[in-house]
């Protein structure tokens, strides 16, 4: 159990939205669009100070306070917390820097959190904290308190005047994890000399000796995941935002038309981009545990659980190419196949809620779980070998290549860095240069099946779409015959 501390500070600010399919766009090609949003983040857990800047009570302090103002992000800062926790989230409101005469007040509503009304964050049924005027003196603010008594994922956003603040950009994920001692309720031990989990006292040898509490969904051993992601849905109508930055009375918000649909706050192709909000690899775990990387980078044969939130105005028909997830868990509540699917001995693939297509309304979280399954052993002959009288598709794209270049594809690989990113295309890799088994890396594309929000203002390739690359089964980049190494792995079942 932690006392986990976040500060927020309530602004505006300005993201820059690509309007071509460009990886690596010409910043002049892109549209300004004004927001509102928070800043901040994790101050304290327990008395370990992360960031002392944010301690608003320090006088000292004020002017970086105060500095912070004009500078919003989407989303906001990701707070996350386990089972048992003290979450603390203190709201600070800066006011506008583009507005200065906007007077508005901000909230924090903890979307699915099971808090008492006071700190709802609903003001109409609570309170608002007014903005930061007399700056040489401390900034008012007020303490929100949630104590998570399940994990899952959950979001937070400002509810003063929800219509506005939402769509313009006061909004961000929040994660509760379980703990060790919510799983040890559940029957689901790890020993710590041994490094092995346990389910019952029966070994789990399918859970690496690395993994912690923070690599389940929920409190149960099926919701096991090796690298999780936040996929935050959200759409901007970018007339509505002109019309706030312009003060222009005459936008009514029934005539929302959204032009622009955003994962974790970007439309592609910047999701496949690492993250501003990201921080650098060996900070503190507590600041590193989750993160908006929205372009999935897993090996074959991973687990991975997408984090789906929706805080657009529009339901996200959310398509994932490659393999079917399994619904783990809706709203922050786990699914109830997972409790009933081993009381019946049914196996996970025949009791439980799978598909390709999750449709998520406004307000909706769902915890999707993906195998990287392997696919070698039914495509890697026809792939490189060709089978059934037909020729290798190997064979087939240098045919394409040499009738148009262009109709082989560069693809940008994880990590993308501009300008010049890494990319290959499948003649590359059918000729081995991406090491020896000319099958990997693999690509699949998951996108909003609304297939017009997989644009940009209309120019399509953009929008609610990023990648999943998949690399060669962990350990066994230099296995010739894939399925064969797979069988390896079989034979660790632990019974
Ligand atoms: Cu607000």
């Amino acid at each position: 159990m932690a006392i986990r501390h976040y500060v927020l500070l309530a602004t505006d600010g300005f993201v820059d939205l690509p309007t071509t399919p460009d990886v690596c766009p010409n910043p002049s090609t892109r549209q300004r669009t004004y927001i509102f949003g928070f800043v901040g983040g994790l101050f304290k857990v327990d008395d370990k100070v992360i960031n002392s800047t944010l301690d608003w009570t320090d006088s000292a302090n004020l002017p970086a306070l105060l500095a912070m103002k004009g500078t919003a992000t989407l989303p906001a800062p990701i707070i996350w917390a386990e089972i048992g926790d003290h979450l603390y989230i203190t709201l600070i409101n800066l006011g506008m820097a583009e507005l200065p005469d906007l007077l508005d007040f901000h909230t924090v509503h903890l979307h699915g959190a099971h808090v008492a009304t006071q700190v709802d964050g609903f003001p109409e049924t609570s309170f608002g904290v007014p903005m930061w005027m007399d700056t040489t003196s401390t900034p008012p603010n007020a303490t929100y308190f949630f104590q998570p008594e399940h994990p899952g994922t959950l979001m937070y956003h400002c509810h003063v005047e929800a219509s506005e603040h939402v769509q313009m950009g006061m909004y961000g994920a929040l994660v509760i994890y379980p703990s060790i001692e919510s799983l040890a309720m559940a029957g689901i031990t790890k020993n710590e000399i041994t490094k092995q989990w346990f389910l019952d006292g029966k070994w789990q040898s399918q859970i690496p000796g690395t993994a912690t509490n923070r690599n389940f969904a929920y409190n149960d051993i099926q919701t096991f995941f090796d690298k999780e992601y936040v996929m935050l849905l959200s759409d901007i109508d970018s007339t509505w935002h002109e019309a706030v930055r312009t003060q222009d009375p005459t936008f009514n918000a029934v005539n929302y038309r959204p032009n622009f649909w955003l994962v974790n706050g970007r439309a592609f192709p910047d999701t496949l981009l690492p993250h501003p909000q990201t921080p650098s690899p060996g900070s503190d775990p507590d600041l590193t545990q989750i993160n908006y990387e929205s372009y999935v980078h897993i090996k074959t044969g991973n687990k991975f659980l997408l984090r789906m939130i929706n805080l657009a105005y529009q339901v996200a028909p959310w398509h994932i190419h490659g393999w079917h997830f399994m619904v783990i868990g809706k709203d922050s509540n786990p699914s109830p196949f997972l409790a009933i699917a081993p009381k019946l001995g049914l196996m996970p693939h025949e009791a439980q809620e799978h598909g390709f297509t999750a449709t998520i309304g406004s307000g909706e979280t769902y915890d999707l779980l993906l195998t990287a399954d392997d696919k070698r052993s039914l495509y890697k002959n026809y792939i490189i070998n060709g089978q059934d009288g037909l020729p290798s598709l190997c064979a087939q794209l240098k045919a394409l290549q040499s009738v148009d270049p262009g109709a082989i594809f560069d693809i940008p690989t994880e990590p993308v860095s501009c300008p010049g990113p890494n990319t290959v295309n499948y003649i590359n890799i059918c000729d081995g240069t991406q090491g020896v088994d000319q099958f990997f890396p693999q690509f699949y594309p998951m996108h909003n099946h609304d297939d017009y929000k997989v644009t940009n203002d209309g120019t399509y390739p953009g929008g609610q779409l990023t990648y999943i690359q998949t690399d060669a089964p962990e350990g066994k980049d230099d296995c010739m015959e894939g399925y064969e190494c797979e069988d390896v792995d079989d034979d660790l079942n632990g019974d």
